[in-house]
């Protein structure tokens, strides 16, 4: 059998983020192991290193709504034609960011190859504005909505076509922060969203089984996008806009362990660790040890 194989592309990106220092999570995460955890599992991995994101120029976007559009934009083009080739060359992409606005190039990548993508999506957040519903003009809270359909034309379209993925085949882990304009974009097209509140009335068990029979019914592969604030804050202190009430440690490793069972994996990224504002690095260790699982990782 051939060794399976990962690419880590880091993206220090925080342009689509209010609050700088998101830009060191791809190095907090290789800092905590990412490279070794993956190998001694059995996977030739390979570090492409990290994509080049530019400076912003001024206040471009703000007019719109979508600050730092341009930039933003950039980077998730290079980043989809990076995420393209490593898939078409074999390899699970692994993207380390950076802010969520990220997940809109990784996902743009994906679905060249798999034109029906599952989609697992933890966050405390929906990521589900546009700039007409955003209250704060910050792309991150967009990169769902993007992937969708929903958004300005110019993040819509990279990769050349749109939507990248349908809503019966995306689901969401963790919400507990949902501005109006995503609440009702969830109700017009139907999208399963696992709240807390119902993570704490079925367990986790049963809500992964479900979203696993959602994103794998009809897909041809499954894309990871982990938000670690969809981590209870303290386990996950070190991210930009941590919400209380969150997952545990040992909820979050269930769903990742359930993911790797399911042997559905074909891309994945890890976003929104922010080591400045981190305690110990404490986040991007519990970031790396998720990816652990999430690769297939066991005690026994
Ligand atoms: B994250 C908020 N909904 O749009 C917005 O961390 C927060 O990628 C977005 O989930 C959080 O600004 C984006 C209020
Ligand atoms: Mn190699
Ligand atoms: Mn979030
Ligand atoms: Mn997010």
């Amino acid at each position: 059998m051939n060794q399976k194989k990962v690419a880590l592309i880091g993206v220090p990106m925080d342009l689509g983020a209010d609050r700088r220092g998101v830009d060191m999570g791809p190095s907090a995460m290789r800092y905590a192991g990412v490279m070794a955890r993956l190998t001694r599992l059995g996977f030739h991995v390979d570090d492409v290193g990290d994509l080049v994101v530019p400076r912003p120029s001024g206040v471009a976007g703000q007019d719109l709504n979508l600050k730092h559009l341009p930039e933003v934009v950039e980077v998730n083009r290079n980043l989809a034609a990076t995420v393209s080739e490593k898939v078409r060359e074999g390899y699970i992409p692994l993207v380390l960011g950076g802010d969520h606005s990220i997940a809109i190039g990784t996902i743009a990548g994906v679905a060249q190859h798999y034109r029906n993508l599952g989609v697992l999506w933890f966050d405390a957040h929906g990521d589900l504005n546009t700039a007409e519903t955003s209250p704060s003009g910050n792309i991150h809270g967009m990169p769902l909505a993007v992937s969708l359909g929903f958004g300005h034309d110019d993040l819509v379209r990279i990769g050349g076509f749109a939507p990248k993925v349908r809503p019966e085949n995306v689901v969401i882990i963790g919400a507990r922060d949902l501005d109006p304009g995503e609440r009702e974009l969830i109700k017009r097209i139907g999208l399963r969203v696992f709240t807390m509140h119902e993570i704490d009335r079925l367990g986790m068990s049963r809500v992964m089984e479900e979203a696993l029979a959602i994103v794998t019914n009809g897909t041809d592969g499954v894309h990871l996008s982990l938000d670690l604030d969809a981590v209870d804050p303290h386990d996950a202190p070190g991210v930009g806009t941590p919400v209380v009430g969150g997952l545990t440690y040992r909820e979050s490793h269930l769903a990742m362990e359930m993911l790797a069972e399911a042997g559905v994996l074909v891309s994945a990224e890890v976003v929104e660790v922010n080591p400045i504002l981190d305690v110990e690095n404490r986040t991007a260790k519990v970031a790396v040890a998720l990816i652990g699982s999430a690769f297939g990782e066991k005690l026994l």
